[in-house]
Formats: structure tokens, C-alpha cells, sequence
């Protein structure tokens, strides 16, 4: 951008502080204060639009600043006091007739303003409201700077809050304070500012004075000649001079209270020497232009001069404190009143530093340094609003985290695959020696099959009928049953097969129960890996695997008490298959009692004769009994316990692999489900940081053009000679 008129600067300045002031004023994504930054900006653009250049004047409160200003002024204007005084900023202007101007930031009642009225009544002084009741204006029509001074006291001092408190919300009102002068005493271009010290214990008068700095264009800093080089007053002074591109004049006032020997300006010694050393320890720069004042002399001069204090007066202000041969030689001479103020005024130094100011001002782009500033202001403020909309908009920009989300859900994923295949493996072979197949290269018959292939005829006629047929043998069997119509008998093998099915049935539960326990075991480690993915998902901790066995045991037993089949299971595996296999053995001894009640009458059988008449009718018994079934007493058909215990088996193969599957798929699927809103809550946040991009990158934009465009003005007075405009 390349501006050429000073108008069209003027211009974008203004449009440009406009812009910011939207942007504090109604954006919801400005961070800082609101207050504040408004309100510098409505400064800068006063600022602007009266074109004035800022000459601001700082320092320790009570240093003399507002004395000096009324030196300068040529009247006691301001209020001073031997006190920590100034409690707000004055601006001092060229105006017509003697004027107090009080903007409020909202209407005052006119109770309010009458408070004000009152006090000022006994003075030569009118008072007016205006802009809406926005503005109180005081009138001095005889142009004396005591009304003037009067009226400040009650608005600007430290003291009005216990001297005037009834004006208390009318102060509370004030924006700012406004003193216009008759022309002779300023020029039209500059307003000097009075502010209140910066040592004030009082923060409000600190962030006060502090608040201004920025909108000053010269400023001129009060040093007290007797503590040149205090730490404090370099830290403000620092403070000072980050502002680049602000002149500053050092003044070390109160230089009466110094040894005139001390006055040294090249600072070979005396407080300027300390102030350079301090410049020098703290890297400040270190040609400061330094000069000596006496701003209570002067004042004394002049006040003199007018006739506002006597000879006498001056001659007895120990704070004067003349010279014994400057006092008699000014008594000896013919006009003591003229000779006395030209020697104060000589004293003071006061027209040195006028005169080296009023010189500086001269060459001062005045005008040119006025929107040079405002538009530092524009870019500075343009550039640290933006780096907090940046940082916000960088973060929505920033990959990482997704790519962080991704790789975390991922990893998950695989690793969700891992425990899903080892549970299928854990299942497989489950089911190859539960049901019968191979696993690991070893073939499994099944629990059923292992069964069957124990109860076969062979096997039974071994272990079932030999050993009856032996037992009826043995002392007193056979003739003990007879005479007792064969229930010892029935009793037998009733025994005998339960021993039978119950020695097959141990060897099948023993392996039963090491089959169940690896697979828990096995499931439960897996699930373990299950629960840490699940942990991970949700909230970081470890997994205690124990809990997790626990938990599955439990969850089987659970099952196991609840299943009727379970529940037979239960009791097959401990001792007698009685219980099951009761029915097939009341079927087949039924049929035997019948058939052996026809043999009754023939007692005179041998022994043997006997066995093998019974034989047939004990082994069709007993194979029924096991592999055939038969019918109960009531004649209702009677499973073989063949089918009974097979199919308990199988039912308890399938109820422990159910209850195994329903445990992974469980687990399995829980971990699933936070994948699932892990991509959802990705989604999500892309969507969100989309909408923070939208709608951030226009405010970065404009933040970015705005301080681009100030930086192109400031460039542009940086190349310009002194001189123009
Ligand atoms: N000896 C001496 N006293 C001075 C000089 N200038 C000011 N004083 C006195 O110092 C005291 C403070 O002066 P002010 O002008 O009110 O000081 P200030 O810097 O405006 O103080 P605040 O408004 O409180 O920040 C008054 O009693 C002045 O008379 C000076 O050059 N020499
Ligand atoms: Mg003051």
C-alpha cells in the first residue's frame, strides 16, 4: 500500500482503529479486556481526529510535574500539594477563554452537578452543561488560574475523596478532564498531559498513568534531583522505553536541593553522572537528554512577576532559600520585585528547557508523528489480537492429534483382531476334545465318543456280568437271593453297573474338568487383553488378570448352579450315577424279578444250573439296562443310560462352550463399541474445529491486513525527512 497524502493516512487510521473497536467491541473471540482496550482505542481515535501532539508529562508523585506544567503554562492551573496530589490525567490544550471542560462518561443527575455548582459559586467562574448533559463546561471570564485551580481540587486531587466527598458520583462519572487556555500560552498542535505519580501506592493512579504512555508523543520524564538513579524510577523508565520511537526528555527537577556544584550536565558527576551509570548497569540508552529544573522557582518567579506574592514572601520561603549576597543585592537594587523573578527564572533553568523543547517541537513532524503513533498503535494492537485468534486457529489446524486418535484406534484395532483369533484358537480346541477333532496335532475323540467306546458288550460282559456271575458264586449269594426273591441280587447289580458307568464316568470328568479349566484359563487371559484394550479406550489403568478369572469362574459357576443339565453334571461327577440312570435300572430289574418268579418252584437246581438259567436273563437285563433301554414298571419306555450320559455330555459341552463364546463376544464387543464412538467423537471434533477454522480465519485475516497495512504507514514515516507536512 503506498499512501501518499497525509489525509488518506488519516483516513485508513481511522477506519482502521474502527475496526478494532468492533472487533473489542462485539467479537466473541477477543480475549483481554474489553474496558480497557475500548478505551485506549477511543483515546487513539480522539487522538487522531484532533490531530494534537501528546506531550506527556511523568514521574514519581510528588517530583513536581504539575508545578513544572504550571511554570510552563505561566499560572498555577493545576492543584499541588506537598502531598501525593494529581489522581487523574489532565489534558491541557489552546481553547478560547479560560475553560474547565469535564466529559462524563454518562449523564450526571442534575443533583450531581449541583454539588459541583455550589463549590464553584463563590468563584469568578459560570458553569454550563452540554452534549447531552455528557459535558460540564466552567467558564473563567477574568482568566485567573486560581478558579481554575480551585475547581480542579474537588475533581483531580488525591485529597477530594475526604475533602469533597459529597462529589463523590459525579468523580466517579469522569472520562476526562479538560483544561483549555488563551492561545498565548500554548501552541495550537500540542496537548500537554498531567498524570498522576507513578509511585502511588494507589494501583487505579498507577494503570492511570501507565495507560497514557502509549498515547504519548513526547514525553517528559521528572527524575527528583536528590534520588537520581532509584531503582524504581528506572523500572518505569524502562517501561518507558519499550515504547520505541518516543522522544524522551529527562528532567531532574527540584535541582534547588542540590549543591549548584552537583548541576552538571555533560554528568561527569551529580545526579545526571548517577542517572547515566543507572542508564548504563540497565542497557537504556545512553545519550538521554538530560536537564536540570527548578519548577518551584520558576513558578515563584512568575507569581512574583505578577504581583501575586510579595518580595517579602519570596525572601522568606525557606524553600527559595536565597543566598545571603544574592538577598542583599537584590534589596539594593532598584527594581528588587524584576531583578528577583529574572534571577529565580535564571535559577530555575526553566527557560533553557523551554527553549531546547520549544526547539524540538519545531522540528517535530508534528502531525506526522501523531499518526505515525496512531498507526504503531493499529499494528501492535492489530498484532496481539491476532495471536491469540492464531494459537486458537493453529491448534484446530493441527494434524497431530487426530493422527494421535487415529493411530491410538488403530492399534486397537489390531490388537482387538489379536485377541479375537486367540479366542477362536482357545475355542477350536475346546471343541476338538469336547466334541472330537484334532488340535495340535493330536486327534480327540470328544467326551461322548470316549463314553461310548467304554460301553461297549465286550467291556460290560468284563466289568458288569463276570463279576455277577462271580459274586453269585461266593459263599451264601445265589441261595441268600433265592430265598430272598433276588432282591440281593437285583440289589448287586444294581451295584455293579453303577460301579460300571461311574469308573467310565470319572476318567470322562477328569478330563471334562481339565478340558473347562484350560479353556477358562486361556479365555480369562485373553479377556484380560480384552479389558486392558477396553481400559485403554476409556480411562488408563491396569487390568489385575486375577479379577478377570475370578470374574469368569464366577460367571460359570453362575451358569453351571442355574442348568438343570450343569446341575445333573454336577452330581454325576463326584460319586454315584444313580441319580441319573435310576429309571433304566428300575426298567431292567423289573423285567428280571418277573422272569425269575417263574423259576420259584424248581428249587432242586444246582448251583451252576441256576447261574446259567440266569445268565441270559442278568445279561439282557444289563444291556438293556446301558445300551438298549427298555420299559420302567409303570411299562413307559426307559432310555438306555447310553443315551442318557452321552447326552448330558453333549449338553454340557455345549452349555460351557455358550457360556465361553457369550463371555469373548461380550468383551469382544465392548471394546468394538468404543472404536465405533472413538470414530465418532474424531468425526466430531472435525466438524468442530472446522466450524473454529470458519470462522476464526476472516478475523486473522483482517487482524493480518490491519497490521500489515499500520506496518506500511509506520514504514513509510520512518523514510520520511523530518521536515514534511
Ligand atoms: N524544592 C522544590 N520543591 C518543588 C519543586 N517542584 C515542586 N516542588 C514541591 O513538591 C511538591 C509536589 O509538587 P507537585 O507539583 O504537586 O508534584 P507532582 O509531581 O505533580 O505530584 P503528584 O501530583 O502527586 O504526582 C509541592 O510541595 C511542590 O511545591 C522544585 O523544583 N523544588
Ligand atoms: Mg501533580
Amino acid at each position: 500500500m503506498n499512501f501518499r497524502e497525509h489525509e488518506d493516512k488519516r483516513a485508513w487510521i481511522l477506519s482502521g482503529l474502527a475496526a478494532l473497536g468492533r472487533f473489542v467491541r462485539e467479537d466473541d473471540d477477543f480475549r483481554g479486556s474489553r474496558s480497557y482496550e475500548q478505551k485506549a482505542i477511543g483515546y487513539q481515535r480522539r487522538i487522531v481526529e484532533d490531530g494534537k501532539y501528546r506531550v506527556v508529562f511523568l514521574g514519581a508523585f510528588n517530583v513536581g510535574k504539575s508545578t513544572a506544567i504550571n511554570a510552563f503554562l505561566g499560572g498555577d492551573f493545576l492543584p499541588m500539594d506537598v502531598e501525593e496530589c494529581t489522581s487523574r490525567l489532565t489534558f491541557i490544550q489552546r481553547g478560547g477563554p479560560l475553560q474547565l471542560g469535564v466529559r462524563l462518561r454518562e449523564r450526571a443527575p442534575d443533583s450531581e452537578v449541583a454539588a459541583l455548582d455550589e463549590l464553584i459559586a463563590p468563584l469568578p467562574a459560570s458553569v454550563a452543561r452540554l452534549n447531552d448533559g455528557r459535558e460540564i463546561r466552567v467558564t473563567y471570564p477574568n482568566g485567573k488560574p486560581a478558579a481554575m485551580r480551585k475547581s480542579l481540587e474537588p475533581l483531580v486531587t488525591v485529597i477530594a475523596d475526604e475533602a469533597y466527598p459529597l462529589l463523590a458520583p459525579l468523580r466517579d462519572k469522569i472520562d476526562e478532564i479538560n483544561l483549555f487556555l488563551p492561545s498565548e500560552m500554548l501552541e495550537e498542535d500540542i496537548v500537554f498531559v498531567d498524570t498522576p505519580g507513578v509511585h502511588s501506592v494507589s494501583e487505579t493512579r498507577q494503570e492511570i498513568t501507565f495507560g497514557i504512555i502509549e498515547h504519548s508523543h513526547l514525553v517528559i520524564c521528572f527524575v527528583d534531583s536528590n534520588f537520581a538513579g532509584n531503582i524504581h524510577d528506572l523500572n518505569f523508565i524502562k517501561r518507558i522505553m519499550t515504547l520505541r520511537g518516543r522522544h524522551v526528555f529527562f528532567v531532574l527537577n527540584k535541582a534547588d536541593k542540590i549543591d549548584p556544584e552537583e548541576i552538571d550536565l555533560r554528568a561527569a558527576h551529580g545526579p545526571a553522572w548517577s542517572l547515566m551509570q543507572a542508564f548504563k548497569r540497565h542497557g537504556l540508552p545512553d545519550n538521554p537528554d538530560i536537564f536540570f529544573l527548578s519548577g518551584y522557582r520558576a513558578l515563584r518567579a512568575q507569581q512574583l512577576e505578577r504581583g501575586l506574592i510579595t518580595l517579602q514572601e519570596v525572601l522568606d520561603d525557606n524553600r527559595v532559600s536565597l543566598p545571603t549576597s544574592v538577598a542583599d543585592r537584590i534589596r539594593a537594587s532598584e527594581n528588587p520585585v524584576r531583578d528577583l523573578a529574572a534571577y529565580l527564572m535564571g535559577q530555575s533553568r526553566l527557560p533553557h528547557l523551554k527553549e531546547r523543547l520549544l526547539d524540538f517541537l519545531l522540528n517535530e513532524n508534528k502531525a506526522g508523528k501523531v499518526l505515525e503513533t496512531a498507526a504503531k498503535f493499529v499494528r501492535e494492537r492489530a498484532a496481539d489480537f491476532v495471536i491469540s485468534l492464531e494459537n486458537e486457529l493453529n491448534l484446530a489446524k493441527d494434524p497431530t492429534l487426530f493422527d494421535e486418535l487415529r493411530a491410538k484406534r488403530e492399534t486397537l484395532m489390531a490388537e482387538l483382531e489379536t485377541v479375537r483369533t486367540k479366542a477362536e484358537q482357545v475355542m477350536c480346541r475346546y471343541e476338538a476334545r469336547a466334541m472330537g477333532g484334532e488340535w495340535d496335532g493330536e486327534t480327540y475323540p470328544g467326551y461322548e465318543a470316549l463314553f461310548r467306546d467304554a460301553m461297549v458288550e465286550g467291556a460290560i460282559n468284563v466289568n458288569v456280568i463276570q463279576p455277577i456271575l462271580g459274586w453269585l458264586r461266593i459263599d451264601n449269594n445265589l441261595k441268600e437271593s433265592r430265598r430272598n426273591q433276588f432282591k440281593p441280587l437285583a440289589a448287586h447289580i444294581e451295584h455293579q453297573v453303577d460301579e460300571f458307568v461311574s469308573g467310565i464316568l470319572a476318567k470322562i470328568n477328569a478330563f471334562v474338568d481339565e478340558t473347562e479349566s484350560i479353556t477358562r484359563d486361556a479365555i480369562a487371559e485373553h479377556l484380560g487383553d480384552v479389558r486392558s484394550l477396553h481400559m485403554q479406550l476409556t480411562a488408563p489403568g491396569a487390568v489385575d488378570l486375577e479379577n478377570v478369572r475370578a470374574s469368569m469362574a464366577g460367571g460359570y459357576a453362575a451358569f453351571g448352579a442355574g442348568g438343570a443339565v450343569v446341575g445333573a453334571a454336577a452330581g454325576a461327577a463326584v460319586g454315584s450315577v444313580v441319580p441319573i440312570i435310576g429309571t433304566a435300572i428300575g426298567a431292567g430289574l423289573g423285567g428280571l424279578l418277573g422272569v425269575i418268579s417263574g423259576f420259584l418252584a424248581r428249587l432242586a437246581w444246582s448251583e451252576e444250573r441256576w447261574i446259567r438259567k440266569l445268565l441270559p436273563i442278568i445279561r439282557e437285563n444289563v444291556m438293556n439296562m446301558l445300551l438298549h433301554g427298555g420299559k420302567d414298571r409303570q411299562g413307559n419306555p426307559a432310555p438306555p443310560m447310553l443315551e442318557s450320559v452321552t447326552e448330558y455330555l453333549r449338553r454340557r459341552a455345549a452349555a460351557f462352550r455358550d457360556a465361553v463364546q457369550e463371555e469373548v463376544d461380550n468383551a469382544v464387543g465392548r471394546v468394538q463399541r468404543e472404536c465405533d464412538e472413538l470414530i465418532a467423537r474424531e468425526t466430531q471434533i472435525r466438524r468442530e474445529r472446522e466450524a473454529i477454522i470458519t470462522r476464526l480465519e476472516p478475523k486473522v485475516t483482517m487482524l493480518h491486513t490491519l497490521r500489515e497495512e499500520a506496518e506500511a504507514i509506520v514504514r513509510e514515516y520512518a523514510h520520511m525527512p523530518a521536515t514534511t507536512h
